[in-house]
């Protein structure tokens, strides 16, 4: 057994070793219903205070399980904050949050700025990974018999707003035109603080005097080891002040802002969202076509803009400087959620996630999927994806891997997912090399997402069946030769 520290008092109780897969399915129920405000589910309670877009939708699929009602009124109530555009923002601040939790709040984003903000919602005025067609449609999935008719009507309702998203993304984030869209601010990625941007961002100064002074609350909350450092959070609230000043303007943030970039996770999730589009229209009776041809545009895209033959894997394309970024990241893997991936590239994703970098074989204990290659130089276990484990990387790389057929390093990868929650609970992110938890605690998306990965794996006649998680089956590395190896 490995030395495990963390800052949380509950962290490396052995009893959470013991646990049955049944008892931490009613604690996951706890946390989310914990979180539960009546409307949506809070992140957490403490760190982040307000209702996160993709967030909600991880924690819509998670709740489905058992809760079909709520799972849709999570989905519903973050669409209420929807803009004009069709922009999903990537926080609806709410009102009843304490004040004062959580900075930058509704005061410094202002989306008033823009006519195309709700009237009413303060939100941020930047959006996340569009995963909430995806997200409905499992929810309708897990749906009881007994509410399809309410889930079907659910759905149409949905759909605009939808295909309303995914349209705002193809039309007013693809300024070169080739399928793919941009994200202006590293929040939009998901993935904040991930080194897949370092060549871009690192290199923005902060003008002096630019930004109010302002008090990270983050750090109140959270050990700084954890965090984004100061000069990051610094070049973040740089980037938000000049989104501001532009009145969050579709056309003038995308011909200014020093960070745009192409994400392939991103577009990846854009594109498993379009095909859960085609299955959605089909049962709404609605036409399936144009979202057939919008996740072929896209999967056209993913391969002849993001590909990159000679590095094997998939690579964020910096569109201010033109030029493929070289950090591998967890996100090169995303275009696995396409399920036209051609063989040869999925066999070459897999090479690299069964690498030293990403899946090293020595000795003790390792966790799948490190955020960050484990052999780079800026590689940080503990800090924010810079490497630790997260659930919803790791759910979104098991869907991919079983859409492909790779059930074996799927079912590892849920099983290491189970054993990071039974051993140090419902963190927001855990250390590969020795698991401990960091972060946030009672982290929703956390419980939601074991759910779902433990939930699938039970259900007759689903896909996940086959690869089941609730052994304790974790990915032990050995060194190659060793024993169990
Ligand atoms: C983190 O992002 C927020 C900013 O949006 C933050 O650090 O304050 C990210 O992990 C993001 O992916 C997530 O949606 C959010 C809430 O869990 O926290």
């Amino acid at each position: 057994m490995p030395s495990h520290s963390s800052s949380h008092p509950d962290s490396g109780d052995p009893a959470r070793a013991v646990e049955t897969d049944e008892a931490l399915l009613d604690t996951a129920r706890h946390v989310l219903d914990a979180n539960w405000t009546g409307r949506y589910t809070r992140p957490s309670q403490a760190l982040y205070p307000h209702q996160w877009s993709w967030d909600s939708a991880f924690i819509a699929v998670g709740r489905s399980w058992y809760d079909a009602e709520r799972a849709r009124r999570e989905l519903e109530t973050l669409f209420e904050a929807q803009w004009e555009t069709g922009m999903v923002p990537s926080i609806a601040f709410d009102p009843a949050a304490p004040a004062n939790a959580y900075y930058p709040d509704s005061d410094v984003w202002q989306s008033e700025r823009s006519a195309a903000a709700p009237r009413g919602h303060p939100t941020s005025g930047i959006t996340q990974p569009p995963i909430h067609a995806r997200a409905a449609l499992e929810v309708h999935r897990h749906a009881p018999p007994d509410q399809c008719a309410a889930s079907l009507a659910w759905l149409e309702r949905l759909y605009p707003p939808l295909v309303a998203q995914q349209r705002y993304l193809a039309t007013a984030r693809d300024p070169r035109g080739t399928g793919l869209a941009a994200i202006v601010h590293p929040w939009e990625s998901g993935l904040d603080d991930s080194p897949a941007w370092d060549l871009d961002f690192d290199r923005i100064e902060v003008p002096p005097g630019v930004l109010a002074p302002y008090q990270r609350r983050d750090l109140n909350r959270v050990a700084a080891a954890d965090r984004p450092t100061d000069a990051d959070y610094a070049r973040f609230l740089y980037l938000l002040t000049l989104e501001r000043e532009a009145g969050y303007d579709d056309a003038r943030v995308v011909a200014t802002t020093p960070f745009l970039m192409v994400d392939p996770l991103f577009n990846a999730i854009r594109l498993w969202s379009e095909h859960a589009l085609t299955e959605i229209a089909g049962l709404i009776g609605a036409d399936p076509a144009p979202h057939r041809a919008a996740a072929r545009r896209i999967h056209d895209a993913l391969i002849s803009e993001l590909w990159v033959s000679e590095r094997h894997r998939f690579c964020v394309w910096d569109l201010r400087r033109d030029q493929r970024e070289p950090e591998d990241t967890i996100v090169s893997f995303g275009p696995l959620l396409d399920p036209a991936l051609p063989p040869a590239i999925v066999a070459a994703i897999c090479r690299e996630l069964e690498s030293p970098s990403f899946h090293p074989r020595r000795g003790g204990l390792h966790y799948l999927v490190p955020t960050f290659d484990e052999r780079a130089a800026g590689f940080d276990p503990d800090r924010y994806w810079r490497g630790p484990v997260w659930l919803n990387t790791n759910w979104l790389l098991w869907h991919g891997l079983r859409q492909h057929g790779r059930n074996a390093l799927a079912a590892e990868i849920a099983a290491s997912s189970v054993e990071l929650v039974r051993r140090w609970g419902f963190r927001e992110y855990f250390d590969p090399l020795d698991g401990s938890g960091h972060g946030s605690d009672r982290f929703s998306w956390s419980a939601a997402l074991f759910t779902d990965m433990v939930m699938a794996s039970r259900s007759p006649g689903s896909p996940a069946a086959s690869t089941r998680v609730g052994d304790r089956q974790v990915h032990r590395s050995a060194a190659p030769g060793s024993p169990g190896g």
